[in-house]
């Protein structure tokens, strides 16, 4: 029996390198359940987070009544962290779910039927159709539904309605991930592993918190490096997380960063490669293009200018280098300290170059990770509702396009690729001018999450925008709607979703939905069928019935493309296990690592972009591409640093930043569902060093008034590890309370209204790991700041806190059981084998 909030990765089981990660299955059943009381199982994967642990679903009266890791999945070999146990299944039940359909009435949102709540969508957009045409329609959905509701939805945009602006929230995610991806490699897709953490030698986490936001992963971490032989590990973030820690552990390095300066470090290391000649030449003349040109970029880069720069020491980067330099096996991971700074895709395409430059990819432990954060972001990528084309297709390739208007026999010119797919930030933008009248959001909450909170409330809740708003709750955002549909979730319906390393699973129906919920996939065939669209040849365009027809579509659409699922059914993923794509005749049982054989799509003729270039966004044209002949070569390209766009200031002197705790998904629209998860972590905060708290005369738990030029949170402050000079803000504290408590006006705690609306130029990402801002005391506090103690918030060691003022420990989480199996059950794709499209 285990704590699950007091012990975030559970039991230790170490193993030496290149063997099988030990399989320990855990398991939560709501207190009042027993084992015996469940009367079923049902296969699916975890849905908070992109890690995709294989899951079973217990079932007791109807009621989704806990989970337990399946032992047998790739993914986890039957672990779970605190959210996939405690957060998976409570909010299914909650009071407050939405059962009915809501229209604004007088004002008021009223609950209503069905037909009127679509009839009033549909005749809306009949009418801008008529009137104004597609541009009048914009999507806004999310990394949260299935593969088959991105689909669909992508049909409907860009063969039905025929809009360029339909993008996800994976723009705030993994919008980065996918541009990096595309600037190297030629497309999208994961190249590495997670067995790599097997095989490494070395592992290197930029601005990834992975302790916290991805528990499991990191728990196949530790059970490498608390073995006899450890990697090293070297963390690049500027708090003192749990990776930092087990830096000092392993003999690896903390390089802490000011926030901001991430590409100032990255073209640092890569020089340090250059100048010791840790450059595999051969490979790198066989394999990629742009090496000359990287030299260049990095050359004035020496180790005493990054320390300048970035508040490191000169000497922590020549041995972070060495590390990368003189291992063998490096696993790279990078996330939102990357993904959510300015130069976004520049610090991550860095992140190859080391890579490529050592000839370290497509080899067991020599893998790259550029991580996803929610479940299902990269079937948003691979689908197109993100605005991509489906299947990673180029939309300056007519030949792409052409492939896509046969499969939905449609006219080529209905489908938008005239001009880049319109982003998010620019979606918001256009919906606030009144360009956009109608915008459809589906799961996400962008009321709390998106950057400049002031500013998109005001956009949502003005007149010039219809506002349909697709949740399984009364969100900050579903409360400025004009209509609110009520949606199935995960457990209440079946579909398919792909985690970070390519891996595919099926999620099927457990329990039904409350009251009148439906699936998005029904709501969005509801509204394809009353549009009435339709192909050339005058049948639906949206023919489905089932998730399973739509999947069935899809993976015909994946034919000939990186993204291959065309070997894949509901049939097989009825399997042990999940399987990673590509899935076809040659590799009938999936791929465990892309690029084994060093060919990348990057083929004019192929590839998903001909590419950008990295410090102004500006686009390469085909016959530019062309003229550099890649011919399956990766691409080395840099980009010089520059400071971010708000630097600190005399009123301003502080570098704020945002992100997570392990405790909280996101707008906590679960998580504070789950008693459990919600106790541990129930209320905003913001970190600040001991030095600068002492500056300014700040206690633990003191409140504290945080101001930057867009607006003020008022939280207590946690004295922490952060480093000095820099501040962090969890994003996860909007309206929304659980039952019996209260918070008043969530603008008070809403890290967003300080966060600015600016973006990646490539990946067009917003920024909220980047702005000025100052903090002051307002008021002594009641004891310690409502922050985690077990992870990266945890209170600065090195203080001594008044008695009143020391943090308790984070704990009293409901009994979840743990086995760790005698043996671990056998997978398809051996862990401790090479790739297995080697040879
Ligand atoms: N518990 C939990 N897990 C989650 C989620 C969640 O909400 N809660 N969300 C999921 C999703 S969608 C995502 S995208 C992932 C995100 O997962 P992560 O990216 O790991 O999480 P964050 O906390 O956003 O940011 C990571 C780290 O970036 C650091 N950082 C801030 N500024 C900078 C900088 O300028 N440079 C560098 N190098 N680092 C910086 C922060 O200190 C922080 O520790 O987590 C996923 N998993
Ligand atoms: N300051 C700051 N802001 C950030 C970030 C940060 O690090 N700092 N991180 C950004 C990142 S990486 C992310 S991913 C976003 C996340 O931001 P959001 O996407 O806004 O966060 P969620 O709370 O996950 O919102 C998902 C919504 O979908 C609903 N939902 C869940 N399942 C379903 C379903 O099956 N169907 C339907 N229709 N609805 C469903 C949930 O109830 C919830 O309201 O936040 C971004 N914002
Ligand atoms: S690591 Fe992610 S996918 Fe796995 S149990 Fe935790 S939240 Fe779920
Ligand atoms: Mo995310």
């Amino acid at each position: 029996m285990t704590d699950r909030i007091a012990d975030i990765h559970g039991e230790r089981t170490p193993h030496p390198r290149g063997t099988v990660w030990p399989a320990r299955v855990d398991q939560y059943l709501e207190p009042g359940t027993s084992a015996e009381q469940v009367e079923s199982w049902v296969q699916s994967a975890c849905l908070l987070c992109s890690n995709g642990c294989g899951v079973d679903i217990a079932v007791r009266d109807g009621r989704m009544v806990g989970v337990r890791g399946r032992a047998t999945d790739v993914v986890n070999h039957g672990r779970l962290g605190p959210k996939g146990l405690y957060g998976s299944t409570a909010w299914a039940s909650a009071a407050d779910r939405l059962t009915r359909p809501l229209v604004r009435e007088g004002g008021r949102l009223v609950e209503t039927d069905w037909e009127t709540a679509m009839g009033r969508v549909v005749e809306r957009s009949r009418r801008l159709l008529e009137d104004k045409g597609p541009l009048s329609h914009g999507f806004y959905t999310s990394g949260q539904l299935f593969l088959e509701e991105y689909y669909a939805l992508a049909v409907i945009g860009k063969a039905g309605l025929g809009t360029p602006h339909m993008d996800g929230n994976t723009r705030l995610c993994t919008a980065t991930a996918a541009a990096a991806f595309k600037e190297s490699f030629g497309a999208d897709g994961q190249p590495g592993s997670y067995t790599d953490i097997e095989h490494c030698d070395a592992v290197f986490l930029y601005g990834h918190n992975m302790p916290e936001t991805q528990t499991v992963l990191w728990a196949r971490i530790l059970d490498r490096t608390r073995a006899d032989d450890p990697p090293k590990v070297v963390c690049v973030d500027p708090r003192r997380t749990l990776v930092a820690l087990e830096a000092e552990r392993t003999g690896g390095v903390h390089l802490a960063p000011r926030v901001g300066t991430n590409l100032a470090l990255m073209n640092g290391l890569t020089r340090e490669l250059f100048v010791h000649g840790w450059v595999d030449e051969d490979w790198v003349a066989a394999h990629t293009i742009g090496v000359d040109d990287l030299r260049s970029t990095v050359e004035e880069w020496t180790p005493d200018k990054v320390a300048e720069v970035c508040g490191v020491d000169a000497d922590d980067v020549r041995r972070a280098a060495r590390i990368f330099g003189e291992s063998e096996h490096v696993l790279s991971t990078v996330l939102q300290g990357f993904y959510q700074s300015h130069q976004a895709t520049a610090a991550s395409v860095a992140v190859h170059n080391l890579h490529l430059l050592r000839g370290m990819i497509g080899r067991p432990g020599a893998g790259i990770l550029q991580m996803n954060g929610q479940p299902t972001a990269q079937n948003n990528r691979e689908c197109g509702a993100d605005g991509d084309l489906p299947g990673f297709r180029n939309w300056d390739n007519p030949t792409h396009v052409q492939q896509l208007a046969d499969a939905w026999d449609v006219d080529a010119m209905t489908i938008p690729h005239w001009a880049p797919p319109t982003h998010a930030m620019q979606i918001f933008s256009y919906a606030e001018t009144g360009s956009i009248e109608l915008l459809w959001i589906s799961a996400t909450n962008p009321a709390v999450s998106m950057p400049e909170s002031a500013r998109i409330r005001r956009i949502l809740g003005g007149e010039q925008c219809f506002v349909v708003v697709q949740d399984l709750f009364l969100t900050e955002t579903a409360e400025l709607a004009d209509v609110v549909l009520p949606a199935a979730g995960w457990g209440e319906k079946t579909g398919c979703f792909t985690n970070v390393n390519r891996t595919v699973h099926l999620s099927e129906k457990a329990v039904d939905p409350p009251g009148e919920a439906r699936s998005d996939l029904d709501i969005l065939l509801m509204y394809a069928d009353a549009m009435g669209f339709a192909t050339r040849s005058g049948g639906p365009l949206l023919p489905w019935r089932t998730p399973e027809e739509v999947f069935d579509a899809w993976a015909a659409v994946t034919a000939g493309r990186p993204v291959d699922y065309t070997g894949l059914s509901y049939a097989k993923l009825r399997g042990p296990t999940g399987i990673p794509w590509p899935v076809n005749d040659a590799h009938p049982d999936g791929t465990d690592r892309l690029y084994a054989d060093g060919v990348f799509p990057t083929d004019t003729d192929h590839c998903e972009t001909y590419g950008h270039d990295l410090a102004t966004g500006g686009t390469v044209t085909e016959t530019e591409h062309r003229a550099m002949d890649p011919a399956g070569r990766a691409f080395l390209k840099g980009a010089a640093y520059v400071p971010p766009h708000e630097e600190p200031s005399e009123e301003y002197p502080l570098r704020y930043t945002t992100g997570r705790t392990v405790y909280q998904f996101h707008t906590r629209t679960k998580t504070a569902r789950s008693r459990d998860l919600d106790r541990a972590a129930p209320d905003a905060w913001v970190e600040v060093s001991a030095h600068d708290a002492a500056e300014r005369g700040i206690e633990e738990g003191d409140w504290v008034r945080v101001t930057s030029p867009r607006g003020m949170i008022e939280v207590r402050a946690r004295v922490g590890s952060v480093m000095d000079g820099a501040v962090f803000a969890p994003f996860h504290y909007g309206r929304w309370e659980p039952a019996g408590t209260e918070h008043g006006d969530a603008a008070h705690r809403l890290a967003n209204e300080l966060t600015m609306t600016v973006w990646d130029p490539v990946s067009k990402q917003p920024t909220f790991k980047t702005a000025a801002c100052q903090v002051t005391r307002l008021r002594a506090g009641d004891g310690p700041a409502p922050a985690p103690t077990t992870a990266a918030s945890a209170p600065h060691p090195d203080r001594s806190a008044p008695p009143s003022r020391r943090a308790r420990p984070t704990e009293g989480g409901a009994p979840t059981t743990s086995v760790v199996l005698a043996e671990t059950p056998t997978y398809p794709l051996d862990p401790s084998g090479p790739g297995r499209e080697e040879g």
